[in-house]
């Protein structure tokens, strides 16, 4: 599996950006994802791949490591920045400490519902937030595309939710960035920032009690199989984004970088699609196995608990969140 068409690395960078006429040489792009094959992402990347490797005659092609192989996401953004891996399919909430501005869409409760999100992202806002990324001084990635990822519900091992009370003294997993683990505290729970690669055995252990994510993640990343309490509770709709090695990117013509964002906004777009299968197979996976599924009907105490969030990290997003509102 690493031969030496697999190999393309640090090395191999340096090299191609010390000569540019090198950069016609045959080169395979290293993607990670922390989704199994078959994920509406790692599909949608693969299939990036495919058109490059078309559109190029076999120069330039990807090769995705899924299932976690190379790491959780915190790692995957470092493997990009310095050029050891080409592409990281990632959540926002994993690169918020990376990239500030898009913290605002780590906000809980900040989009009305998932369609608000995507019209969001499909607009100017959303091209303004992927260069934010390209154009960060020191992030050292590009923003390739958007990826949908539903909207996030807290799983647990130990009781039902049926409302806010019940969420109390529970140890709860959530993404590496400041601003969830004040979100969790803030809603009565104990938040414990973890990487994606663990989750499933803190699960398995009682290092936590639960964690939170969409459907499609609890059921097709095994969560639940230990977890067996589902409450919608929504609260965050945090997207995903393919992002490039800038190191990688540096050394490719043109023409390339072209390429690579014409596949780039085809994957957001048949990733879409593939996520909406995607979550309503998980879901009645979830029934058949006996899931219990707890609806929230009325959010409104989620909502107010989380103020102390916005409280702290709203002020330096004002004009982001009144513009992101505003967008029907
Ligand atoms: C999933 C997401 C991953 C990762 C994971 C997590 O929904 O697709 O990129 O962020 O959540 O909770 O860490």
């Amino acid at each position: 599996m690493f031969s030496r068409r697999h190999a393309f690395g640090l090395a191999t960078a340096a090299l191609l950006a010390a000569s540019p006429a090198l950069a016609q040489q045959k080169m395979v792009f290293k993607a990670s994802d922390v989704h199994p094959e078959g994920y509406p992402t790692v599909t949608a990347v693969e299939s990036l791949g495919t058109k490059l490797e078309k559109a190029t005659a076999g120069r330039l092609s990807v090769q995705m490591y899924a299932s976690m192989q190379l790491g959780g996401e915190k790692e995957a953004i470092e493997q990009a920045q310095i050029g050891a891996i080409a592409i990281a399919r990632v959540s926002v909430g994993a690169l918020g400490p990376v990239v500030n501005d898009l913290n605002v869409l780590n906000l809980p409760f900040l989009f009305r519902d998932t369609k608000h999100a995507q019209t969001v992202l499909d607009g100017a806002i959303g091209q303004e937030l992927l260069d934010a990324v390209t154009n960060h001084p020191t992030a050292g990635i590009i923003g390739l595309a958007w990826m949908d990822a539903g909207s996030r519900s807290m799983y647990d091992t130990k009781r039902p939710i049926k409302s806010i009370e019940d969420l109390k003294g529970l140890k709860v997993r959530v993404m590496g960035n400041p601003m969830f683990v004040e979100m969790m505290n803030a809603l009565g729970g104990n938040g414990v920032a973890m990487g994606y690669d663990q989750v499933f055995t803190a699960l398995q252990t009682g290092v936590v009690d639960g964690a939170e994510n969409n459907p499609p993640s609890f059921v097709f990343d095994n969560h639940f199989q230990v977890a067996k309490y589902y409450t919608l509770t929504e609260h965050l709709i945090v997207p995903e984004m393919v992002v490039f090695s800038k190191r990688v990117w540096n050394t490719l013509s043109k023409e390339d970088q072209a390429l690579l964002l014409k596949f780039g906004k085809e994957a957001q777009a048949e990733e879409r699609g593939l996520w909406n299968i995607y979550q309503q197979t998980a879901l009645d996976k979830m029934k058949a196995a006996g899931i219990i599924i707890e609806p929230i009907a009325d959010k409104k105490p989620f909502q107010d608990a989380v103020k102390p969030v916005w409280d702290k990290y709203g002020p330096k997003f004002a004009e982001m969140i009144k513009r992101i509102q505003a967008v029907q």
